[in-house]
């Protein structure tokens, strides 16, 4: 009994080894081939029996390869007997044959000629003599190159094919899955702890986590464990970290692939791929499998089959449900998926059996941004009074992945001007930098382009500060910055509800730009594309998706289940052509509005235009000195108090800023720019 391999011994690297046999093997195969396929029996002399046996006339025939130096004597067939050369199988009749090097000295030429002579003298038959090119490699070469140019090709197509990392991968493989594998041996170190804000959903995930781990808490009740949650969410938010989160707590394997990894140029692919990556994951139960971006597959199949033509994708949601409903209900394997269009999904994805739950991951709220914030100021060099909730709350909408990006930035604009430390106003710089793009302060502008642009931004300045429902103004710029020549920047109001009147004073507002340029200027330019654009998107979501026109009230022809209606529209001719009214009419109404108020305010307007062609920069409180403080307290305003008086309870002192800092505390509010 002799000692067993170890079975689990290398198997990852099984299929690698494989392939080299199964290459080694095929070469192996192409030369015996090519010496079976020679059907002779040769025997090597030396120079001195080679003569005698030439001389005795024993054979037909000289070949001479002189690259190599060799000459091979076919033989009589009384030369073979004389040679004691016999066919291994009776009556075969194989050609026999002597082989032989040449003597360097010896000239073969004149030799065999020598030989002829002497055996013509003798009255016997000459010795034909062949002279061959190249030698038994180079023959075997022109013999086998193209077939082995071939092998080559192939191999290294199914290489390409394979995507190179894989590995194993190759065209051999196309029905596999490209799941990576974590388990004990290779885990992720993301745990947890690493996940800032999210809090809820990180509560529904953990308890995933806990069914795996014990199961019987759940089955003893007579609870039937999930087999699926899906995560949605916004880009950047952190679904694929909750994941591996999950993948680094959970201690059982996990298998991560991405929803894209299913599609291949090749018919029936996608749902082989299924089929293997659900065997892969029975065989290793408990555990989780993770397919990132799943739309790429579990797309809402179209209504019209000769629409659509998508069948392999098709054939592969279809692959995945019927896996998905296989199993058995406790076996252990739960799918864990991640889109950010959960509303595209097939809706048999979504039913109770498949991805029973869905978690939501939404964009941070303030105090999500103060938690992701620091966990990514563990890794920067800040400056040692930085205030991260005041930096939280002027990141407004932004992502967790923004926020690290700010971050990243703000460290990048320090390190460029030689700090030592990253401060409050690198942070500033960066969100400028992410939100607006690149500062063009090198752009040439003429005097008369600046009047204009500071017009037009005085204009949103105004208008934002004299309606009700306007945007709260954090700066006017008229330095260019990205694609803009001049910007107002607002912090958005973190509404959950917005009133009709909110979305009109928004529209005056982008079009006070162009209004502003209507009534100081006394003609309109090209750069308020911008505004128009967006404009016209939200007059257009009044009228199609909110239901507030007067013509065509509380109607949505809006469809969220992402099952297009093809070139149909869900209306008629007529209510388009009352669709399109409308739309021009609220905006015409918006625009009159703007002016109106424009006029009214012109001096107040003409201050500020001034200021900003001065100072390039103007802040809320220049603004404030010239209209005098906001009628209406805005909603941000209100959080903010609420937000100092629970600071206050807590003792943070936001003070220790004013005295240092040319930034008041009080005012400013997040930034964005107009939205
Ligand atoms: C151009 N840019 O394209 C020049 C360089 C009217 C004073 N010939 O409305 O800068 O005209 O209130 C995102 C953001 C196009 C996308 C801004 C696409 C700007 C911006 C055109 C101010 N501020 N217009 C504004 C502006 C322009 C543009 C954008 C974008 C101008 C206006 C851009
Ligand atoms: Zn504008």
């Amino acid at each position: 009994m002799g000692i067993l391999p170890n079975k689990n011994g290398g198997s990852g690297k099984r299929p690698v080894f494989g392939m080299y046999w199964m290459y080694i093997l095929i070469v192996a195969c192409l030369f015996g081939l090519y010496y079976f396929q020679d059907s002779s029996q040769t025997k090597s002399v030396d120079w001195t029996e080679f003569e005698a046996a030439a001389k005795a006339g024993e054979m037909s025939k000289i070949e001479v390869v002189s690259e190599s130096g060799i000459a091979i004597g076919v033989l009589t067939k009384e030369g073979a007997k004389k040679q004691k050369m016999h066919d291994d199988i009776e009556g075969a009749n194989t050609e026999k044959r002597l082989r032989t090097t040449i003597p360097s000295t010896n000239k073969i030429q004149d030799k065999i000629d020598s030989w002829n002579e002497q055996l013509l003298a003798e009255g016997r038959p000459e010795i034909a003599v062949k002279y061959e090119k190249g030698n038994d490699l180079m023959k075997f070469f022109w013999f086998f190159g193209p077939i082995l140019l071939m092998i080559f090709f192939f191999v290294y197509m199914s290489r390409r094919m394979g995507g190179g990392s894989g590995g194993g991968g190759g065209i051999f493989n196309v029905g596999k899955s490209k799941a990576r594998i974590f388990d004990k041996d290779n885990s992720t170190d993301v745990t947890f702890k690493d996940v800032a804000g999210l809090a809820e959903a990180k509560v529904e995930i953990e308890e995933i986590v806990e069914f795996l781990k014990n199961p019987q808490r759940y089955t003893e009740l007579g609870a039937k464990i999930p087999k699926g949650a899906l995560l949605v969410g916004p880009p950047g938010t952190g679904k694929t970290l909750l994941a591996k989160a999950v993948a680094g707590e959970a201690g059982v394997p996990f298998l991560s692939l991405s929803g894209s990894d299913f599609v291949e140029m090749f018919v029936g692919v996608g749902a082989a791929r299924v089929r293997d990556l659900f065997k892969q994951a029975k065989d290793k139960a408990p555990c989780i499998v993770f397919i990132d971006e799943i739309d790429a597959v579990g797309r809402a199949r179209g209504k019209n089959p000769n629409m659509g033509s998508n069948d392999e994708r098709e054939n592969t949601l279809n692959q995945m449900l019927t896996e998905m409903d296989g199993f058995g209900s406790n076996n252990g394997v739960i799918v864990l998926a991640a889109t950010n269009r959960a509303d595209m999904l097939d809706k048999a994805l979504l039913r109770p059996g498949r991805f029973d739950r869905q978690i939501y991951v939404d964009l941070p709220e303030l105090s999500d941004r103060v938690e992701i914030f620091n966990v990514h100021l563990r890794r920067i060099k800040t400056n040692s009074h930085l205030d991260v909730e005041q930096l939280a709350r002027q990141t407004q909408g932004f992502s967790g992945a923004d926020i690290a990006n700010v971050c990243n930035e703000a460290a990048l604009i320090a390190a460029r001007n030689n700090k030592q430390a990253v401060d409050w106003d690198d942070f500033m710089a960066a969100i400028d930098r992410i939100v607006g793009g690149l500062e063009k302060r090198s752009r040439v502008i003429t005097d008369d382009e600046k009047f204009a642009i500071a017009t037009h931004e005085a204009g949103h300045a105004t208008i934002s500060w004299m309606t009700e429902y306007g945007n709260p103004l954090v700066k006017v710029t008229i330095v260019p910055r990205g694609r803009a020549l001049g910007a107002a920047w607002y912090a958005p109001e973190a509404r959950q509800i917005i009133p009709t009147q909110a979305l009109k004073d928004t529209m005056c507002g982008m079009l006070a730009g162009r209004a502003a340029e209507e009534v100081f200027l006394g003609q309109i330019g090209t750069g308020a594309s911008d505004d128009l654009e967006k404009t016209t998107k939200l007059a257009r979501a009044m009228v199609m998706m909110y239901g507030m026109s007067d013509k065509i009230p509380n109607i949505n022809y809006n469809d969220s289940t992402g099952q297009d209606y093809g070139f149909t529209k869900p209306y008629s001719e007529e209510t388009a052509k009352l669709i399109d009214d409308e739309v021009v009419r609220i905006i015409n109404e918006q625009y009159e509005r703007a002016k109106e108020i424009l006029r009214k305010y012109a001096s107040q307007h003409n201050q500020i235009r001034d200021l900003l062609v001065k100072k390039e920069v103007i802040y809320n409180e220049d603004v404030k000195a010239i209209l005098g403080p906001r009628q209406w307290k805005s909603r941000t305003d209100e959080i903010i108090e609420i937000n100092k008086k629970e600071e206050g309870r807590k003792g943070i002192e936001l003070k220790k800023d004013s005295d240092g800092d040319d930034n008041d505390p009080g005012t400013p509010p997040p930034f964005n720019p107009k939205e």
